[in-house]
């Protein structure tokens, strides 16, 4: 590889690396805040950094995100500040949706990270009506929509698909395969390969080992590259392993036996440090201070961000309505 490319790539891998640590380091500050009561709610994202990464290396600012409750990894390499995603799950006044949403539903407008949603695929029909106005107005902006392999027996799934290849529209179906839907493994739950779903809709469909950061970059390199050049949406399925629990509410000891410790062969982490290693980028010595710097990082965002007080309860009544009704004063008047 010519020095200039490699000095690229270099640059390209490290910033990658450098948001799957802090990104992996603000996961369990969470879920160990959580425990402690000082956040109510949170979705895991350990054992899918490497492939949220590796998608989000592929956009551009342009482009637009219709994501899911676990994509605080593609959001914090896409640029999203990580106070946006804490003040999110606190519920602050800080908070974009002033605490109106469940913790984890996500919102950035400013990166083009919409809004996310609780009914999991509702997602898909939005992007793909998203990716009809971009096709329309010519903005050669392309969309990625994500979500479970869980998610891919929804309606809305197929709904979606079915339109994106009809219109052959500039979309890519992003299925974050981390193997459970809750308590439900991906076996008892459809008995066909997730990405040979494409073709029922004649429509691009591909596989990508979602621990492979380099893998899922480049298969959604050519997604991209398609979807601009107007040859239409792919499906991507991007596998890897949901390491943690469905959330914080949840025991997943309980119904599986299957585990990925973390730090072992098999976390994306490692498999991320030893790439970059065998290429030559990094070190035992630049790994420990990269995560002695997130430590650090995410621990003064987040007491930053627990210092903001509660958004206002009136703001419930904010924004939503033009003009309020009998009905609404009522509300703000038995609620306040
Ligand atoms: C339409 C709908 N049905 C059920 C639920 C409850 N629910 C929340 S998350 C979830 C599992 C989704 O699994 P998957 O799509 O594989 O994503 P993962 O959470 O594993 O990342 C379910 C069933 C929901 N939110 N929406």
């Amino acid at each position: 590889m010519p020095e200039q490319d490699k000095s690229e790539e270099k640059t390209r891998l490290i910033k990658a690396y450098t948001a799957i640590v802090l990104s992996r380091t603000l996961d369990n500050k969470i879920v160990v805040s959580q425990r402690q009561g000082r956040v109510g709610f949170y979705t895991p994202t350990i054992g899918q950094e490497a492939l949220q990464v590796g998608a989000s290396m592929a956009l551009q600012d342009k482009d637009l995100i219709y994501g899911y409750y676990r994509d605080v990894p593609l959001m914090l390499h896409r640029g999203v500040p990580m106070e946006n995603i804490i003040n999110q799950i606190m519920g602050n006044r800080e908070d974009s949706a002033l605490g109106r949403q469940m913790p984890s539903h996500y919102c950035d407008k400013k990166r083009n990270f919409m809004s996310v949603q609780s009914p999991v695929a509702t997602n898909l029909p939005l992007a793909v009506g998203s990716a009809y106005t971009q096709k329309y107005r010519k903005t050669n902006s392309i969309v990625l929509t994500t979500f479970g392999e869980g998610s891919t027996s929804a309606p809305d799934f197929h709904a979606a698909l079915n339109l994106a290849a009809v219109y052959n529209l500039p979309v890519i179906f992003l299925c974050e395969n981390n193997g459970w839907a809750i308590s439900m493994p991906v076996e008892k739950q459809t008995l066909a390969e997730i990405w040979t779903k494409a073709s029922a809709y004649g429509m691009r469909g591909v596989r990508a080992n979602g621990n492979d950061l380099l893998e899922t970059y480049e298969v959604t390199r050519e997604a991209v590259k398609r979807a601009r050049e107007g040859k239409g949406p792919t499906l991507i399925d991007a596998v890897s392993f949901r390491m943690g629990p469905h959330s914080t509410s949840d025991d997943p000891t309980k119904y599986r036996d299957v585990i990925v410790e973390e730090g072992s062969d098999k976390d994306p982490v490692i498999i991320t440090e030893k790439l970059l290693k065998s290429k030559g980028y990094i070190d035992d010595k630049f790994i420990e201070s990269i995560k002695t710097r997130a430590e650090k990082i995410v621990n003064d965002k987040f007491e930053e961000c627990a210092k903001i007080p509660a958004a206002d309860p009136s703001s419930a009544f904010t924004g939503v309505y033009k003009e309020s009704s009998w009905m609404l004063d009522e509300e703000v008047k038995d609620l306040l």
